[in-house]
């Protein structure tokens, strides 16, 4: 896993509050505790990659935080996704013009595709892609032709969001994984397409398995002790340091940590 270099963030829009979300919180996404949440993640982003490029917010599009939905940057080529909510449409435009300003070659998904960046887990050599309610199987034959010369792994993915809901990697060949029906049948899909070539590190806290490896720093989140520790032990022995940020706003619209950027490495 290449170290990102160059990173997009989308700010958070007042309708955030009205966010897509599978099932209604136990209490209100809280707006201004949200915005100092972003603000933590994009601050910490800032002290770890070069270059962050932060994309203005639109009050027409309540998620449109949640950039990584929008478009698979690996290298310098993208696929500028066909997000699988219609009601998500429209935030990879903005997306698809910082991308060209960046020099980043883009490829449009073109219908009846969808996908969602949330469904891609890139681990440098290999692409597994999420079959789930918002990717469907021309989404990731599409991703497939984008990106030729990594094998793309289809995962079916029948209970919560996105692949990396209960996904994600700590390094090149370790992945960490939610201890729970849905991540115990990703973890074994994966073995059964490629052996041993992953080891998996489960967590006993489902949002809790999606991580940001920025080089020698794993960004987690903070609310979730049992997995914490799991995590620093693991990041103990590899002296990897740990930064861990509350982003509970954003689970409460079936967000996290990766959700919130798009992570450049050329
Ligand atoms: C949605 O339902 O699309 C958003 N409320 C959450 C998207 C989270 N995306 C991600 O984890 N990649």
């Amino acid at each position: 896993m290449n170290t990102p270099t160059r990173a997009l963030v989308r700010s958070l829009p007042k309708s955030f509050v009205h966010a897509l979300k599978q099932q209604a919180p136990d209490t209100p996404i809280d707006w201004a505790l949200a915005y100092k949440q972003h603000e933590a993640y994009v601050t910490t982003l800032k002290s770890l990659i070069p270059e962050v490029l932060e994309l203005p917010a639109s009050e027409a599009l309540p998620d449109c935080c949640f950039i990584e939905d929008t478009a698979v940057v690996i290298g310098n080529r993208a696929a500028i996704n066909l997000l699988g909510a219609p009601e998500r449409r429209g935030e990879e435009e903005t997306v698809r013009s910082a991308l060209s300003d960046l020099k980043i070659q883009s490829v449009n998904l073109t219908p009846l595709a969808t996908l969602d960046g949330g469904d891609v887990l890139f681990t440098g050599s290999d692409i597994f892609v999420g079959r789930t309610k918002r990717t469907n199987a021309l989404g990731a034959a599409q991703l497939t032709k984008i990106f030729p010369e990594f094998p793309t792994h289809e995962i079916e993915v029948d209970q919560g969001l996105h692949l990396k809901s209960v996904i994600s990697a700590y390094n090149a060949k370790t992945l960490l994984v939610s201890d729970c029906s849905m991540g115990r049948s990703v973890a074994k899909q994966m073995t059964r397409l490629l052996g041993d070539r992953y080891a998996f590190i489960f967590l006993p806290d489902a949002v809790a398995a999606n991580v940001l490896r920025i080089g020698e720093h794993l960004v987690i989140q903070n609310a979730f002790p049992k997995s914490e520790s799991i995590l620093r032990s693991l990041a103990a022995a590899d002296r990897v340091k740990i930064i861990s940020l509350n982003m509970s706003e954003f689970i409460k619209a079936d967000g996290a940590l990766t959700c919130c950027s798009i992570l450049i490495s050329t």
